[in-house]
């Protein structure tokens, strides 16, 4: 791609950002992102590359917070392993510490914070389809590699909860971006749900008033497959196999009202504002995605199973950063005879998602970014 980067207002300004951070309408189907903006005293770097977490110390000569390998391998070592029972996570919800938790992304109250780098995730019962997914991906080893760790399935009070590693643990003040993957964000078997729908109706006439057709407009409601294939084409899923669902830049306001970044231009520049023109972070993770991309390639799990609907988690501060697929609710396993490549075009009953089309399209424009910083 040659995109140059042209520095237009875009999904930038102030209006849109007062707009986005009135918007209720994104808030119910956006589950992923929650911030802590704390005011904790300044905490150790504590990274694991093993856990997608890059130290900046480690490239970067002279930062202020190095550490040694060692010590920061030591405590994830200790974090993750620390017992995750339910009696122990109620226990330790007592100690999070006061601050402003700001969902900004997803499905509300689905996700609860936790503390000691993790989050708990609400899911409907012990064989939850994403539960079912992250058991497989943990016993996978290249798609253990990138996503959060997965600590287990626990019950309290009634509900089932996974517990999996607080991807902004140890952040301050970062910059997070959820990108979702894929060209085809439904599963096949809403093809045959024929319900119709009046929150979608809704939800595409905010969009685009004219997209509904005379009998959608009578009926004031359309089918999930209906506002999912508008909702892929008016953004850039449909053409990149990937699009921007939300963004938060440091001490900002999140942006969520990114529903309609689909040209070169606005995808390259979001992207290029969120990276800030920094060299070594867009360097890094442009590496993690190749490396994302790799292991999905080798992985036995990624080879037979469909993956719908999951996001690629980005996340900077001043000393590290970090990438991981996120979200597996609609990932399902196929059946033998299907083989999947996950880039060639979706056909009904092919089940190809698109999700490694998505991770090229992706790494094409860190590319291209990458190379306007390092020219400028
Ligand atoms: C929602 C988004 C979600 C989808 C949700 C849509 O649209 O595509 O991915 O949830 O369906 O409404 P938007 O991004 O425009 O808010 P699932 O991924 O769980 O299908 P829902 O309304 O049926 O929850």
């Amino acid at each position: 791609m040659t995109t140059t980067f042209i520095n237009r207002p875009m999904a930038w300004t102030n209006q849109r950002l007062k707009y986005t951070q009135n918007d209720c309408i994104n808030l119910k189907a956006l589950w992923k992102m929650l911030i802590l903006n704390d005011n904790h005293e300044k905490e150790d770097i504590k990274s694991n590359k093993s856990l997608g977490l890059i130290p900046h110390s480690i490239s970067d000569k002279n930062s202020e917070n190095d550490m040694s390998l060692l010590k920061f391998f030591a405590i994830n070592a200790l974090e993750l392993s620390a017992p995750a029972s339910p009696v122990l996570l109620l226990q330790q919800q007592k100690s999070i510490p006061s601050g402003t938790w700001l969902q900004l992304a997803g499905h509300p109250e689905s996700i609860a914070p936790g503390a000691n780098g993790i989050v708990r995730k609400r899911i409907s019962g012990v064989d939850d389809s994403e539960a079912i997914a992250y058991r497989g991906i943990s016993k996978d080893a290249y798609a253990s590699k990138i996503v959060p760790k997965f600590l287990g399935v626990t019950e309290s009070n009634g509900d089932t909860y996974l517990e999996l590693q607080d991807l902004l643990h140890g952040f301050r003040d970062p910059a997070v971006m959820d990108i979702k993957m894929g060209r085809r964000t439904f599963l096949e078997s809403e093809v045959k749900n024929t319900k119709l729908r009046n929150d979608l109706y809704k939800k595409m006439i905010a969009v685009a008033p004219t997209e509904p057709t005379d009998e959608e407009h009578k009926q004031e409601a359309v089918t999930k497959l209906r506002y999912m294939l508008f909702r892929e084409r008016m953004s850039s899923s449909e053409s990149k196999g990937f699009r921007i669902e939300a963004l938060r830049m440091k001490g900002s306001s999140p942006i969520t009202d990114l529903k309609t970044v689909k040209s070169d231009t606005d995808v390259y520049n979001t992207i290029a504002r969120f990276l800030c023109r920094k060299q070594n972070v867009t360097k890094q993770l442009l590496e993690r995605l190749k490396q994302i991309r790799g292991y999905i390639e080798k992985s036995h799990f990624f080879q037979r199973h469909e993956i719908v609907g999951s996001s690629i988690f980005i996340v900077y501060d001043e000393d590290r950063v970090g990438a991981w697929l996120i979200d597996f609710a609609k990932s399902r396993r196929l059946d033998e005879h299907v083989k999947i490549d996950h880039r060639s075009q979706w056909e009904i009953g092919n089940f190809e998602e698109g999700i490694l089309y998505g991770v090229d399209q992706l790494i094409s424009i860190f590319e291209d970014i990458s190379a306007e910083s390092n020219s400028t």
